[in-house]
């Protein structure tokens, strides 16, 4: 069962190298905090990746809110990446028929193959998506993730819908690495899935606009995911970003610690 393996064993497990060695990178940065970065500029972008990169595995992004992107915060961002050791996820959320999104994936103003170690992808269009982002991104050793469930309140990824997007991923193993889930499903023989959760924070629990926030010991040790992605938690209302960050980091390591423990 995963759910009780450390990183580290998991990390053995996978035959796409960035899974691999995002596992690798968890166990020795001691840290399953994803940073949801979601602010508007470069320089906010570049800031909050510095101050908060010491505490987190992955910095993930919404490239499409900066209003001043440009090739220049590419760059500095996988600079950042290599200082602080963790890797990027732009949570592109691709929709669309597979010749579509190997387009959106390697071309346009963003290029996201290019740089981004990990995006993800609805199911909702068939297998198709996979396929076509699997072209663009298997050469680049990429690798991605299919949302499963959502955070937000009244979503309709449920039920059957998230049970055929696990049998789908289970076809794709060398390019679908894991979920965005709420919970993790019941392994098959041979499944080491990556499971990443948004809607964790520790001092609120909703923003008014359906966002749901949990607790990171509740996802982690409870509902046995392996990554909490946080956002506002760590730099909404002014809150010192370095020193929430930490506190998440203590928090969700503290729980995974105490889940393989068991
Ligand atoms: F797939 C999902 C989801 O189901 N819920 C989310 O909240 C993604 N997210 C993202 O996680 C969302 O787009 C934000 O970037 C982030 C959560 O940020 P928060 O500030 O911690 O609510």
């Amino acid at each position: 069962m995963s759910v009780s393996k450390s990183y580290l064993e998991r990390s053995k497990l996978h035959s796409n190298p960035t899974a691999k060695a995002f596992l690798e990178l968890m166990e020795r940065k001691k840290s399953n905090l994803s940073l949801a970065a979601d602010v508007t500029s470069k320089a906010a972008l570049i800031d909050l990746a510095d101050k908060v990169g010491p505490y987190i595995c992955l910095l993930k992004t919404h490239i499409d809110v900066v209003d001043d992107f440009d090739q220049d915060l590419v760059d500095q961002l996988t600079a950042l990446a290599k200082k602080h050791d963790f890797m990027i996820f732009e949570d592109r959320k691709f929709a669309d028929i597979g010749n579509t999104v190997k387009l959106q994936y390697s071309s346009g103003v963003y290029k996201i193959a290019s740089w981004s170690d990990i995006t993800n992808a609805h199911m909702v269009p068939g297998e198709g998506i996979i396929q076509g982002l699997r072209e663009v991104g298997l050469p680049l050793n990429r690798c991605i993730l299919l949302l499963a469930e959502m955070s937000s309140a009244g979503t309709l990824a449920k039920g059957d819908y998230t049970n055929t997007t696990v049998d789908i991923a289970r076809k794709y193993k060398d390019f679908v690495v894991g979920f965005i889930a709420m919970h993790r499903y019941e392994d098959q023989e041979g499944d080491d899935f990556i499971y990443m959760t948004p809607g964790v924070g520790l001092d609120q629990t909703t923003d008014g606009l359906g966002q749901q926030w949990k607790h990171p010991r509740e996802v982690v040790y409870n509902l046995g995911c392996d990554v909490i992605i946080v956002g506002r938690g760590i730099y909404g209302n002014g809150r010192d970003a370095a020193k929430e960050a930490k506190r998440y980091q203590e928090a969700g390591w503290n729980a995974y610690l105490e889940r393989i423990a068991k």
